[in-house]
């Protein structure tokens, strides 16, 4: 296995030393966001996880190995080649075997952080059930491999491109902890809050990261979703994102877009119809789960 494992020099090092890892995915970099605000993103998260105390791994696929850690060159790579493939669990074996370039989403990058022994993960959203999924069947792989992959992932919540309530009944099933980091309601990514009650809030990190060493000592498989509100003066206007939503949806439809294009047309649809607004609170949620998740990586680090 560790033939395809390739850790950067600041990754390897950081191993050696004992440092606290964080993941980091890049199909936000080549799907989910536009060059080049993906790239200057991926940078800033880099530099505000060193900030936090611990050391960033952005993992991508690159010439049939998996990359845990990228270089400079390497992220404006993925940010601006249109030739990157959306790498899911299902893609993980063709695209090495076939040295193509990948994108890892939060399944992929879940599974490739686990073989690098890295716990912790911030992202800026998870993929979940869709709206309509009872004729779709339209359920990101995201929530199968929380099932089964023991990375915690650090979020803003889903996208209300998703049916929350079917995702949240899905995480229940799969005995998937959904932990709100200081609010007892599931957050909607652009907004901080939804109708959908949470079980578990933490009052601070080192909470978070002992409730997550609990979970692993008792050898209780699978990840966690730790549930960030993206900041008060970043978040947007319920009543204004949803009636965006609800036309991209629309949209999407009517151009019959189905499978893994789904959500990267949202995403792109729901930036043009705000003209940007959505892209400025999608980089300030992502920024501020990275302050969040490195401190959750410090302090689980420390249990160890
Ligand atoms: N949600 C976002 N931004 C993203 C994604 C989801 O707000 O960039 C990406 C993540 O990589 C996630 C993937 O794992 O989309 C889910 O895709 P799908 O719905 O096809 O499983
Ligand atoms: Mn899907």
């Amino acid at each position: 296995m560790k033939q395809y494992i390739v850790l950067s020099e600041e990754v390897r090092t950081a191993k050696e030393q004992g440092k606290p890892i964080v993941a980091l995915e890049s199909t936000i970099i080549s799907h989910g966001m536009p060059y080049p605000q993906n790239v200057e993103t991926a940078r800033a998260v880099e530099e505000i996880i060193r900030e936090n105390g611990a050391v960033p791994a952005t993992i991508a696929l690159i010439d049939g190995k998996i990359k845990i850690g990228l270089t400079h060159d390497e992220l404006e790579m993925f940010g601006k080649s249109t030739d990157v493939a959306k790498v899911s669990r299902r893609d993980l074996a063709y695209l090495l075997a076939t040295k193509k370039m990948g994108a890892t989403t939060v399944a992929a990058t879940m599974i490739c952080a686990e073989l690098a022994d890295i716990q912790i993960f911030v992202t800026g959203g998870i993929g979940g059930v869709h709206r309509g999924a009872e004729t779709t069947m339209d359920i990101s792989a995201d929530l199968e491999e929380l099932a089964q992959t023991n990375v915690a992932v650090i979020c803003a919540g889903a996208k209300s491109i998703l049916d929350l309530g079917l995702t949240m009944e899905y995480l229940e099933t799969k005995g998937v902890p959904v932990i709100g980091y200081q609010t007892d309601v599931l957050p909607a990514f652009f907004t901080r809050t939804s109708e959908f009650a949470l079980q578990i809030n933490a009052k601070d990190t080192d909470e978070i990261a002992a409730t997550l060493k609990a979970k692993w000592d008792l050898n209780l498989k699978g990840g966690a979703v730790i549930a960030n509100p993206i900041p008060e003066e970043h978040a947007m206007d319920e009543e204004f994102i949803n009636g965006i939503i609800e036309s991209a949806l629309k949209e999407a439809a009517e151009n019959n877009i189905a499978g893994k294009d789904v959500t990267p047309f949202m995403l792109g649809k729901v930036k043009e119809l705000t003209e940007g607004k959505s892209l400025d609170a999608n980089i300030a949620l992502v920024k501020h789960n990275a302050v969040i998740g490195s401190k959750i990586a410090v302090s689980f680090n420390g249990m160890k």
